[in-house]
Order: C-alpha cells, then sequence, then structure tokens
C-alpha cells in the first residue's frame, strides 16, 4: 500500500469530504509500515474495503416547530464496519452535519470500538438539525420524526445508537420512546445512554469524561508523573466536558478553564461539586453558551472570542468538536509549558496541531483511545440489557478502568519507539487496526 496513491483513490471518488479524507490519511500513514510487512492484508485489498463504509441510510426528516411552521432537515445512518460485532456508534445533532463528518466518525468509531476489547463494530449518524434555542417539545418532536425513518435500520443484534454532540439523555429518551411504538418491540437494548429506571447503565453519562482520565492517569504514570495538583484546560461544557471535569477534580486536579462556542471562561480557583452540576444545567438550557458560568461564579471570568488553549495550563483536553485545536492553537500552548494533550473529543486536534506536538516531544494521546471509555460502557450497557440485569456502580467502574489500561497497554505495545516514548496515535491506529484487518481476513470476501 501507498498511503498517497490510495488517498487519490478515494479524493477523487469522494471529492471535498475534508474530515473523511482527513481521518482516513492519519490512520493510514500510521499503518502503512504494519501494513506492508503482511502480504495477506494487500493481497485482500484490506485497506480499500476498510475505507469504505459498508453502507449509508440518508433521509428526510420532516416535523412542526412551536411555531407551527414545518421543517425539514437530512437524516443519517452510516454503518461502517461489522467485522468484529453489530455497528455501534452515536448520533449526532449539529447544523454541520454532513456525510463527511459522519464518514470521519464512523471510520474512527470502527478502530475504537476494536480497542475497547468488546465486539462491537463501527457506525455513527445523526443529523444537520440545531438543538440551539429549540423547547423540549420541539427536541421530542424531532427525535419522533427521526426514528419514524431510522427504526427499521437498527436493532438489538443489528445496530446500536447512541448520544454525541447535541444528543444526551433527553434526546436517547425521546428516541427510545419512538422505537419502542413504532417496532412493538420492548428489549432495553436498541438505544445506549438510556435513563436508569428503562436500561441506562450506571456510570454511563460519566463514562466518557472518567475514561478519558483514567487513560491519562495511565499516560502520566508511564512518564513518571501524576495528576494530582496540575492544572488543566478543557474545550467545552457538555456531557464530554462535564465527565471529565468531575473525575479531573476528584483526582486531584485542578480544572482552570472551559469553553463554548461563544468564548472561555477562566476558572482559577478550580471545579467545585455546585459548578460541575452547573455545567448539565448550562447544557440542557439548549443556549450553547458558557458565558452564563461567569455570571452565576464570580470567581471565574469570561473571555468573548477565545478559547480554552489561550489558558496557561500543564494539560490540555479538548471535549468538544473535530478539529477545536489548531497549529496556532498548540503553538500558544506550548509557549504557556503546557506538557499534555489528551484529545476526549474526536479528532479535536487537526494533524498539524498534532505534528506540532509530537515535534516537541509533549505527551499527545488521540480521541480513539483516550475517549473509547464512553463506547465501551455502551458496550457494557448492551450487556446489562442481554442479560435483563443491572450492575453496581462499582462493577461497572472495575470493568471502565480495566478497559481502559487495556486500550492503554494496546497503545504502548504497538506504540513504542526506538527512543523509548510512545508514539500513541500510531499505538492506537495500529492496535485497532490489527483487529478489524484480522477480523476481516478471516471471514473472506464479503
Ligand atoms: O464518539 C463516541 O464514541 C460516542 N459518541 C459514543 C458512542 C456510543 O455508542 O456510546
Amino acid at each position: 500500500m501507498n498511503v498517497n496513491n490510495v488517498m487519490a483513490d478515494l479524493e477523487r471518488k469522494h471529492p471535498g469530504e475534508s474530515e473523511y479524507l482527513q481521518a482516513v490519511r492519519e490512520v493510514l500513514e500510521s499503518i502503512e509500515e504494519v501494513y506492508n510487512a503482511h502480504p495477506e492484508f494487500e493481497k485482500a485489498k484490506i485497506v480499500e474495503r476498510m475505507v469504505e463504509p459498508d453502507r449509508i441510510f440518508t433521509f428526510r426528516v420532516t416535523w412542526v416547530d412551536d411555531a407551527g411552521e414545518i421543517q425539514t432537515n437530512i437524516g443519517y445512518r452510516v454503518q461502517f464496519n461489522s467485522a468484529i460485532g453489530p455497528y455501534k456508534g452515536g448520533l449526532r445533532f449539529h447544523k454541520a452535519v454532513n456525510p463527511s463528518m459522519l464518514k470521519f466518525l464512523g471510520f474512527e468509531q470502527t478502530f475504537k470500538n476494536a480497542l475497547t476489547t468488546l465486539p462491537m463494530g463501527g457506525a455513527k449518524g445523526g443529523s444537520d438539525f440545531d438543538p440551539t434555542g429549540k423547547s423540549d417539545a420541539e427536541i421530542m418532536r424531532f427525535c419522533q420524526a427521526f426514528m419514524l425513518e431510522l427504526w427499521r435500520n437498527i436493532g438489538v443484534d443489528t445496530d446500536v445508537p447512541a448520544g454525541d454532540v447535541g444528543v444526551g439523555g433527553r434526546e436517547i429518551g425521546f428516541l427510545n420512546g419512538m422505537y419502542q411504538k413504532l417496532a412493538r418491540e420492548y428489549h432495553t437494548g436498541v438505544l445506549t445512554g438510556k435513563g436508569m429506571t428503562w436500561g441506562g447503565s450506571i456510570l454511563r453519562p460519566e463514562a466518557t469524561g472518567f475514561g478519558a482520565l483514567y487513560f491519562v492517569e495511565h499516560m502520566l504514570a508511564k512518564a513518571g508523573k501524576s495528576i494530582e495538583g496540575k492544572t488543566i484546560a478543557l474545550s467545552g461544557f457538555g456531557n464530554v466536558a462535564w465527565g471529565a471535569a468531575k473525575k479531573a477534580t476528584e483526582l486531584g486536579a485542578k480544572v482552570i478553564a472551559i469553553s463554548g462556542p461563544d468564548g472561555v471562561v477562566y476558572n482559577p480557583n478550580g471545579m467545585t461539586d455546585e459548578k460541575i452540576d452547573y455545567m448539565l444545567e448550562l447544557r440542557a438550557s439548549n443556549r450553547n453558551i458558557v458565558a452564563p458560568f461567569a455570571e452565576k461564579f464570580p470567581d471565574a471570568t469570561f473571555t468573548p472570542g477565545k478559547k480554552a488553549w489561550s489558558v496557561k495550563c500543564d494539560i490540555a483536553l479538548p471535549c468538544a468538536f473535530q478539529n477545536e485545536l489548531n497549529e496556532a492553537d498548540a503553538k500558544e500552548l506550548l509557549a504557556n509549558g503546557t506538557w499534555c494533550v489528551a484529545e476526549v473529543s474526536n479528532m479535536g486536534c487537526t494533524p498539524e496541531a498534532i505534528h506540532t506536538f509530537q515535534s516537541a516531544g509533549i505527551l499527545f494521546a488521540p480521541g480513539k483511545a483516550v475517549n473509547a471509555g464512553g463506547v465501551a460502557t455502551s458496550g457494557l450497557e448492551m450487556t446489562q440489557n442481554c442479560m435483563h440485569i443491572s450492575w453496581s456502580g462499582k462493577e461497572v467502574d472495575e470493568k471502565l478502568h480495566f478497559i481502559m489500561e487495556s486500550i492503554h497497554e494496546a497503545c504502548v505495545r504497538f506504540g513504542s519507539q526506538p527512543d523509548g516514548t510512545i508514539n500513541y496515535v500510531k499505538g492506537a491506529n495500529i492496535a485497532g487496526f490489527m483487529k478489524v484487518a484480522q477480523a476481516m481476513l478471516e471471514q473472506g470476501i464479503i
């Protein structure tokens, strides 16, 4: 395989799909050497087969807003790869959602899910529906209209969606209610991230952020460091940022910045329980702004138009959106002495930013390893649903700890460099790829 040739072919077939092409290139560059050392992969055309989704469903979603106006959005489900298990991955509701974004996310999900140790294939879906400023009733009607189309393509053993940006517990509730009504099928396991009274797993809401911090703990321990007393800047204020802020604070770190599309909140004294809870209120308000945090807590200050990366910190955790940390941000962080960056969002850093961190020799880990605790706990939710039982928080947390440790070990195994450092990008990509490639090889040409 020659990466540039594969990419040229893909760019010709999918012109302008920048996020998708970026995600594929990152993986191919990481695996090129290993791939070429395995002629059986080349012979079975594993790469050519793996970069294309198995199938994509696209559908119109029409609903009525509170003013009685008819609204039309586009809905999607990208079923990317089922070599190691049923399709699994979140739904994203955001105005910028398009096929390129969902293909990048589905592709990433395939390798991430392979890393979790659980048998889950990769998928992603969503809509260009913008939840900003919508009432709860509008969100419900949109979710119902979305499920009216999606329900025929998902199922407990075929495809199990969950949340992502713009889709949390509230949306999963509306989606699940409509699924059951349409399918007349009352198994609890067709969606994950459910409420605790109807099949949800304890710790699923926290799991992406908690898992990320467990991963960071391993990364720091390997480098002879600890998280206690360190300052952390994180972007976003939604579910993922909330879980990360909560666990970071519990572990003795100080979360000194959170951010939103409107700007950054500098929070020099770190988080309290009240502040962490307030992040959930901010998200639920559907306003998509972080400024009210500084109005409610006077020791914090809001600066409009600035990112979290303008705040001097030891550790930076992108927790919001793809490409939210670019080369200029990376240079600013380095100039301010940041020595660890872990992507909690999917593909949070641009390739140039990653290159900047790696050239500077600081600790860097990619989203598909760092944030895999979210989907892993979705996998644990599926298991509980299929067994018709609920595990305790302690049981789920132990399993999550074990999974994050395994993912870190896999990164070390496949990412250790001759100079003794660990390339976590390579490690995660090769570990995920090897598992999916092996599974595809063993199941023939399908
Ligand atoms: O990006 C992700 O891994 C998620 N949005 C979670 C997917 C899931 O199925 O829990």
